[in-house]
């Protein structure tokens, strides 16, 4: 089975109800995707070999969402060159505030793309990654380009009151 050029991964189950925002958008680009549920705390070893097979799998953007003590984004940095974007997910305890701070603060050397809290943050993340790709991809580059175009033609000029 070919690798997809996206892996989106989270740490729960929990996640894909934000991480599914990252599928829908990878699928109105055309964009191939896998999505695993790989858990720093849970699964640590699962994590290890994701990371470690990443580069020869072909994986080319991993988005990596996790909620609460966030460590999945950045282990993930840290086991693979392959570019490594990070959704913070929002939490009840405190707002999504702690993933956001749990992912943002790389030290030097392991870069993680750091989106918003939540569901605009997974949206973004896919097309974060679309942008990386279309890089490379020509025709990928005008899908994107005709959805920005769209979006941008979908905001009316004036406000209503409906
Ligand atoms: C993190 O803990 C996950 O990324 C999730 O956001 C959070 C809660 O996980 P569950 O208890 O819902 O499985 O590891």
């Amino acid at each position: 089975m070919t690798t997809p050029p996206v892996g989106i991964i989270m740490g729960s189950q929990s996640d894909w109800a934000t991480m599914r925002e990252a599928a829908v958008l990878l699928d109105e680009l055309g964009v191939g995707y896998e999505s695993r549920i790989v858990s720093a705390h849970r699964t640590p070893d699962r994590l290890w070999d994701y990371g470690k097979t990443a580069v020869e799998r072909g994986l080319q953007v991993i988005i990596a969402g996790a909620g609460g003590a966030a460590h999945l984004p950045g282990m993930m940095a840290s086991k693979t060159r392959v570019p490594v974007i990070g959704v913070p997910v929002q939490t009840r305890a405190l707002s999504g505030v702690d993933s956001l701070y749990s992912i943002v603060q790389m030290p030097k050397g392991y870069p993680v793309a750091t989106m918003a809290i939540g569901s605009a943050g997974a949206a973004n993340a896919a097309l974060m990654a679309a942008g990386i790709l279309a890089l490379q991809d020509a025709k990928l580059a005008k899908r994107l380009d005709d959805w920005r175009a769209a979006l941008s033609a979908s905001i009316p000029q004036e406000p209503s009151d409906d």
